[in-house]
This record gives C-alpha cells, structure tokens and sequence, in this order.
C-alpha cells in the first residue's frame, strides 16, 4: 500500500482545492486521446474526435472529463483506501471496457500535464512527486482486477 506522508497530503488537497474542475474538466481526457490516439478507440461513441481542436470542443469529450475528475476528487479524499475507493470503477474498466491499464497511467501523466500549465511555479517538483503518487496510486487500484 502506497503511503503518503503528511506533507504529501496536504500539498495535494491544497493544490485540488483550487482546480477548476469545470475549466480543466476536458483537458486530461483531451490531451490523451490527442496524445496517443490509440485511446479513441475506447470512445467510438464520442461523434467527432477528427482533430485537436474537435477533441477538445467535443462535449463528449467534456462531459467524461468531468466524470474523470471529479473521481479523482474523490481519490484525494480517500487516500487511505484507494482499491476500495476504485472497486466498482476497476470492475467496469478491466471486466467490461477492458481498457490497457497502461493508459491509466498515461491518464494520470496527462493530469500532471494539465496541473503544471495551469499552476506553473507552484507546480514544484516536489508537487509534481505527490501527485505522480497519487496517480499512481489510482492506476494500480483501477487496474487491481487484472491482478
Ligand atoms: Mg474511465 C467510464 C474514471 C481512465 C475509458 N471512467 C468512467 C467513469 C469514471 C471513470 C468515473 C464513469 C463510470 C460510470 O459511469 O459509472 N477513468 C476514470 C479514472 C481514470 C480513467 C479515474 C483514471 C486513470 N477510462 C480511463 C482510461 C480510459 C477510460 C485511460 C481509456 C483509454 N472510462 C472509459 C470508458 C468509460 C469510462 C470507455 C465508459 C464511458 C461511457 O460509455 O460513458
């Protein structure tokens, strides 16, 4: 189990506390399926994913964004129980989308992305190092049903 120190914590809910989730809400999603296009696959229900700036007005596009996030939300809340936290949502993506739990990695990367363009400076390395933990984190525990 991974463990996060005190400061690890609190620079992540400091640094959560201020992302606007209706703003960045399409961003990490976005820059995957640009990123490595392979992931549109998973999305062929999306309607237009033809181009950067199609992928990035597409409200589908949004829309699960939003969902992604918000459940990482939901992961800084509950740092000390990340595979239960995840269950239900590594059954949907491993039993029934099956999704390469490798892109729950890049997901995670693309998120540090978002972070550091939207928060520069304060996105220090030492920053950057917790929440690549907690991404981390996230991907072993969506991932735990391939285990
Ligand atoms: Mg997944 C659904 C979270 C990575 C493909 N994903 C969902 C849902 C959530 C979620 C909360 C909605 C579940 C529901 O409606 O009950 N996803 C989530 C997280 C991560 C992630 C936190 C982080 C790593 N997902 C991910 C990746 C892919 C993917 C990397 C594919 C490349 N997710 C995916 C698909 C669906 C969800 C295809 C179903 C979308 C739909 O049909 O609405």
């Amino acid at each position: 189990m991974v463990h996060f120190t005190a400061e690890e914590k609190a620079a992540i809910a400091s640094l959560w506390a201020k992302v606007n989730v209706e703003v960045a809400r399409g961003e990490s999603l976005g820059r995957l399926l640009v990123v490595y296009p392979w992931t549109q696959r998973f999305f062929d229900n999306f309607g237009n994913l033809y181009s950067e700036s199609a992928i990035i007005g597409n409200p589908k596009v949004q829309a699960h964004g939003e969902k992604v996030l918000t459940s990482f939300g939901n992961a800084v809340k509950h740092m000390e129980d990340f595979k239960g936290t995840f269950a239900k949502l590594s059954e949907l993506h491993c039993d029934k989308l099956h999704v390469d739990p490798e892109n729950f990695r890049l997901l995670g990367n693309m998120i540090s992305i978002v972070l550091a363009t939207h928060f520069n400076k304060e996105f220090t390395p030492q920053m950057q190092a917790a929440w690549q933990k907690l991404t981390d984190a996230v991907a072993n525990a969506l991932a735990h049903r391939y285990h």
